[in-house]
């Protein structure tokens, strides 16, 4: 029998590796037949929200987005998806970037399909106007390799626009592959594995981290990844940009 005290999930004031064993259920009014988990949001310290929604027969999520945008990115399964009166069927690698002040409605009529959403509250830029909604797919985003890394590829999946003050990218490690220094920045990252496995440096401490999990980065959360095992590590991340930095 499993021992129900184990977990590889940790939560500092700085970072997060949270796995799916720990996982309890959030009620979001319009959200409805689904399973609904708040990964990462303000009450632990964080700048972004993750959501994870795993949907029951005839899930959907209706709503309007108020001071944050939303990204919804499909797991698995498919949506229907009807933003500003744009109705489109997403499947599994297809996304849908909803700005500020907008009715959004997702249907997921199959039991199993899981969206996986980066919330941030929107940061205007004198001179440009909110982006648009924003429908895309993976599978057509090209993904050159990450600072002349052949192991490492990235996909940017929101368009390289100072509109935007968030991007979502996701990132593929071939086995053995590795970043090739230990990041140490301002930008806060949340992200979440879709293939794969590896181990985790965060703040210098060392994480084994596989699909389904999830990591919270604070901004200076010193960090770096290796892949390990027969197939890629892929994980698909937030990180906020295009504004001024710091208020000093
Ligand atoms: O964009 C990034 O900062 C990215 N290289 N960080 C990461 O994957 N931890
Ligand atoms: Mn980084």
């Amino acid at each position: 029998m499993e021992i129900s005290a184990l977990t590889r999930s940790v939560v500092k004031s700085n970072h997060a590796v949270i796995s799916p064993d720990g996982y309890i259920n959030s009620n979001v009014p319009g959200w409805t037949n689904c399973t609904v988990n708040v990964i990462i949001n303000d009450q632990m310290g964080a700048h972004l929200c993750q959501i994870l929604i795993t949907s029951a027969q005839g899930g959907k999520l209706q709503g309007v987005t108020k001071a944050s945008q939303i990204f919804f990115y499909v797991v698995k399964g498919q949506c229907q998806a009807t933003i500003s009166g744009q109705e489109k069927t997403l499947t599994e690698g297809q996304f849908v970037y909803v700005p500020v002040n907008m009715k959004y409605c997702i249907q997921m009529p199959q039991e199993g399909t899981q969206i996986l959403t980066f919330h941030k509250v929107y940061e205007t830029l004198e001179g440009y106007n909110t982006p648009p909604v924003l429908f895309g797919d993976a599978a057509n985003v090209e993904g050159p390799m990450y600072l002349g890394d052949p192991a490492l590829r990235l996909q940017v999946l929101l368009p390289h626009d100072l509109s935007f003050d968030m991007a979502v990218n996701i990132f593929t490690y071939d086995p053995g592959g590795h970043l090739p220094m230990v990041e140490t920045h301002i930008m806060e990252h949340g992200l979440m594995y879709l293939q794969g496995q590896g181990v985790y440096m965060l703040d210098h401490q060392w994480y084994p981290v596989k699909k389904g999990d999830s990591i919270w980065m604070a901004p200076y959360c010193q960090q770096w990844f290796t892949a390990m095992g027969k197939e890629p590590a892929v994980y698909i991340y937030y990180k906020n940009t295009n504004r001024f930095p710091t208020v000093v």
